[in-house]
């Protein structure tokens, strides 16, 4: 089992595990929660938690080849530098990781990462990268969030309508055209987005607002790479996706020694 913080306050609840800063539980009191996670999860040391937010730091993807997929912060243990109740309706967290000889001996670079939680009626991340060397250094990152929805045939991204994306699983560059619905598998990365994306459901929206970002990443596994995804049910890619707010690919960060750079996602 990995230690994580409850919250719960007047307006929703939430669980943040210290390990990856990974938010795993969302809901606005009294509502269906927000983000998915999977029934067969693992909850144990060095296995990230299917489902939630997971952290895609300092590498989303195979970006950098020299790191696992998605980096290392996912299954890294921060530790938990404060907890405020900003009013009743809002309660703020902030956990922390740091470099160490293990994170050096994977990525060469002196760093400190920073999730910053907020819950309220919206869901607030922001997750600043400070460089600590003294030499500029080079990220991709991703929120990778999934969110719950009541059945992916009834799911509908609004907002990508024109962007530019890359195919990840034909390598192909085309442009979106209209909404993007579910009918089998599908893996892009969007770029040049700047707008509010719309998750639209059966009886309710999730919007999604990203700062500092101008990637986006939406997924969902279908019927055959379900079977193979790690702490999956076959069948649970009808109950979620992924959108991901991201600085992926092209949309990398570079950062200057004691320079900072800080993705945010708002998410209602
Ligand atoms: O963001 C989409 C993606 O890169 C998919 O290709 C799939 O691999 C997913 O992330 C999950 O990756 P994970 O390493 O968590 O199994």
């Amino acid at each position: 089992m990995i230690d994580f913080i409850e919250v719960n306050n007047n307006s929703a609840s939430a669980k943040i595990a210290f390990q990856g800063a990974h938010i795993f539980h969302y809901a606005r009191k009294g509502e269906k929660p927000l983000l998915w996670l999977s029934e067969i999860s693992d909850f144990e040391k060095g296995k990230a938690i299917r489902g939630g937010v997971p952290v895609c730091w300092p590498s989303f993807g195979m970006n950098n080849p020299d790191l696992p997929q998605h980096g290392f912060a996912r299954t890294a243990l921060f530790e938990h530098q404060s907890t405020k109740e900003l009013d009743a309706n809002t309660t703020e967290v902030i956990l922390i990781l740091k470099h160490s000889q293990e994170t050096l001996s994977l990525w060469p670079y002196k760093f400190e990462l920073e999730l910053k939680v907020t819950v309220s009626d919206k869901l607030t991340i922001e997750l600043t990268t400070t460089n600590l060397d003294d030499k500029t250094f080079k990220i991709t990152q991703a929120l990778h969030t999934y969110f719950s929805v009541s059945h992916i045939s009834d799911a509908k991204i609004k907002g990508l309508d024109k962007k530019p994306y890359l195919d990840a699983l034909t390598n192909e560059k085309l442009v979106q055209s209209e909404d993007i619905i579910f009918e089998k598998e599908v893996d892009r990365v969007y770029q040049e987005v700047e707008a509010e994306i719309l998750l639209s459901d059966k009886d309710r929206t999730i919007h999604i607002n990203n700062e500092g970002s101008s990637s986006v990443v939406v997924w969902n596994p279908w019927i055959e790479k379900a079977k193979r995804m790690s702490a999956m049910r076959d069948e649970a890619y009808n109950d979620f996706v992924c959108i991901e707010s991201a600085n992926a690919y092209e949309d990398f960060k570079l950062i200057d020694p004691r320079g900072t750079h800080t993705l945010k996602a708002t998410i209602y």
